[in-house]
């Protein structure tokens, strides 16, 4: 079986693809996690007796840990999630974005080069890095514009955006400049189980619940496609398995929602699964400053991704959001621990002020 190296596993996306890969066996696990704010151990609790997963703390950009952690474990692939993800944090303290998304991206590619540069020729050839990014690096579009395509200049226009933009041409660079087999892929507003709720859609959930105010920025009509977490992991394998290196590829849901629809259809859902006597949740819906340099509508044209490789998102959006609604309503003492902060006594009792641990 191969050995997929993935970075920022204990976050949102990353804990749903180690879960599909290791249930579907795709691959033996090596996942590499900072364990900022936004991972949680829990995620991946379900695999703390699986042989095949192992555990390491640790920065992308640690320029003695990440050599050690390839030589010692010898991936076939490497998968980034690692990244600083929220958009408004990104404006309040763009310093972590500019070194974790961009240095540590770059410093990744670097150990990723030396590393594979030493491969045996079949090796070589199979490895892959995949650079899972946004389409957030295309910047905004107006209502009549055409959908984000793989041509589609770049124009980001937050600290997040712009960072993640130069963390793809690195990426891009590595690839023309020395051979690195790399991949890189764009998604649109994932939501589904797990996501840290500082995000839109688990944010309004929780806030629902408690009764507290559903804060929507500006008119509410900005608009967001949106893709249900499992479809995002099942592209990123299909890329892996049968694209071609060098390849950009985007991935959306085909499911364009101003902000204001989806907090509503959040709040009917809730209104049936967990209703509260003389109130209806819309009736929290709270209009707030806008975010400055707020994108008006992003949208993905994910014809390439459909047409070269047969890839189209399975779940629609009630559906899905639905079983998110579900997940968290089901996992409350997942949502208790991570509002109090209770993993972080957890790492802490079990890395103190280690920054790196390998097993
Ligand atoms: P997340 O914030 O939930 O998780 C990020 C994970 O990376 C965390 O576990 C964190 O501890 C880890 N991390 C952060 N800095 C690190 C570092 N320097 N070294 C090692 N680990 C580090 O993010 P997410 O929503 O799961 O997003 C994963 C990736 O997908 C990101 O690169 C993001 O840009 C991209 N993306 C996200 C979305 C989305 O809607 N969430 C959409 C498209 C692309
Ligand atoms: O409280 C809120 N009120 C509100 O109106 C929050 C948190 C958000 N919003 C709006 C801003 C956006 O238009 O909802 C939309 C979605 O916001 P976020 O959940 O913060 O996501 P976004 O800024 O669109 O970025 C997300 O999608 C692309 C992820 O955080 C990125 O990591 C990903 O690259």
């Amino acid at each position: 079986m191969q050995t997929f190296l993935v970075t920022g596993g204990l976050g949102f996306i990353g804990s749903n693809f180690i879960l599909k890969a290791r249930k579907k066996l795709w691959a033996n696990i090596i996942n590499l996690d900072k364990l900022t704010y936004a991972s949680n151990p829990q995620n991946l609790e379900d695999l703390q007796n699986d042989s095949g997963y192992h555990f390491v703390r640790g920065d992308i950009g640690d320029i003695e840990l990440i050599p050690h952690v390839l030589k010692q474990y010898q991936p076939d692939t490497i998968i980034n999630f690692a990244a600083e993800s929220h958009v408004d944090r990104s404006i309040l303290s763009p310093q972590d974005f500019i070194q974790t998304n961009v240095v540590g991206t770059f410093q990744l590619l670097e150990a990723s080069r030396a590393y594979w540069e030493k491969l045996s020729l079949q090796k070589r050839e199979q490895f892959r890095l995949l650079h899972v990014s946004t389409d957030e690096v295309y910047g905004t579009l107006s209502p009549t514009d055409p959908a984000f395509r793989e041509d589609t200049p770049y124009a980001p226009n937050s600290p997040y955006a712009a960072s993640k933009a130069g963390s793809d041409h690195l990426v891009r660079a590595y690839y023309h400049t020395y051979g690195l087999p790399t991949l890189i892929t764009n998604c649109s507003n994932n939501y589904g189980p797990r996501q840290f709720p500082e995000k839109l859609i688990p944010l309004i959930i929780l806030n629902a619940l408690n009764g507290k105010p559903l804060p929507i920025y500006g008119d509410g009509q900005n608009i967001r496609d949106w893709l249900y977490v499992v479809d995002h992991c099942e592209a990123l394998y299909l890329v892996l398995k049968n694209s071609s290196i060098g390849e950009t590829y985007n991935i959306g849901g085909n499911n364009e929602q101003t902000n204001l629809a989806v907090v509503e259809k959040i709040c009917a859902i809730l209104d049936e699964l967990a209703p509260k006597p003389g109130l209806c949740h819309s009736c929290l819906i709270t209009f707030v400053k806008d975010r400055p340099g707020h994108d008006r509508r992003y949208a993905i044209d994910c014809s390439k991704i459909s047409t070269e490789l047969g890839w189209q998102p399975k779940e629609d959006f009630e559906s899905g959001l639905l079983k998110t609604i579900q997940w968290y309503l089901s996992n409350l003492t997942w949502v208790e621990q991570v509002q109090s902060g209770a993993y972080q006594s957890w790492i802490q009792e079990n890395y103190g002020d280690r920054e790196t641990v390998l097993s």
